[in-house]
């Protein structure tokens, strides 16, 4: 028997760049999906764990039919809460990753009517790992959107919108295992872009 999952996850993979083709579209590959426990297990023991990977690669997992990009319909007015491991040495990223997945395909994350978590995304780096998870609000008002269009157009406030997005992020904390005084920060992802404008950036950390 299959057990299934609430929802469809597809795994994609950044490899990291060649010096040839340098250009994110390159190096982004959807690599397959599934949407049962067992199809997830036959997956995982067969793919390279990321503590084996090069610098630069990236893996990615999301909910199906949302490409694990900025641009995304339904990623361009998200962020992300993430938290960087600077000790490569002493974590067991394969573990912290395999419970951040768990926690994704099993829906710990957020409530059911949340309709928040795009997927999380594993970077390896030269000085680090960082572990993200992206949302699908920023707990702002969507542009042009108005208030009541906040929080993936729920019509949440945007004190409401906040509040669900630090429930999220400390769920997400307390499946990384972290201590108190580790802070997890969220950041849109259109906020580089939008930084020289004098709107208020919501600074969330929990
Ligand atoms: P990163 O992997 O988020 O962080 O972005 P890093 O700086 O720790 O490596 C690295 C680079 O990858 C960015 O500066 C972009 O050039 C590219 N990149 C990453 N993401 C997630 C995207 C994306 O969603 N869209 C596009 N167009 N480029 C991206």
């Amino acid at each position: 028997v299959k057990h299934p999952l609430m929802n469809k996850w597809t795994l994609w993979f950044t490899k990291p760049p060649t010096g040839k083709d340098n250009n994110w579209n390159d190096l982004l590959k959807e690599v397959i999906s599934f949407d049962s426990v067992e199809e997830f297990w036959g997956i995982y023991n067969n793919i390279t764990p990321a503590s084996e990977l090069a610098q630069k690669s990236d893996y990615h997992l999301f909910k199906a039919g949302v490409r694990p990009e900025w641009e995304d319909p339904q990623n361009k007015h998200g962020g992300k809460w993430a938290f960087q491991f600077r000790d490569k040495k002493n974590i067991n990223i394969d573990n912290l990753w395999l419970h951040v997945m768990l926690a994704a395909i099993g829906e710990t994350l957020e409530e059911e009517d949340d309709g928040e978590v795009m997927g999380v995304v594993v970077n390896v780096r030269k000085g680090f790992y960082r572990i993200g998870l992206w949302t699908r609000s920023t707990g702002r008002p969507f542009p042009g959107g108005g208030d009541g269009n906040t929080a993936g157009g729920k019509g949440r406030s945007v004190e409401a919108g906040a509040e669900v997005l630090k429930r999220i992020g400390r769920a997400f904390k307390e499946t990384l295992g972290l201590k108190d005084s580790e802070q997890v920060e969220f950041s849109g992802h259109t906020d580089a872009a939008t930084s020289g404008s004098t709107r208020a950036k919501a600074k969330l950390s929990v």
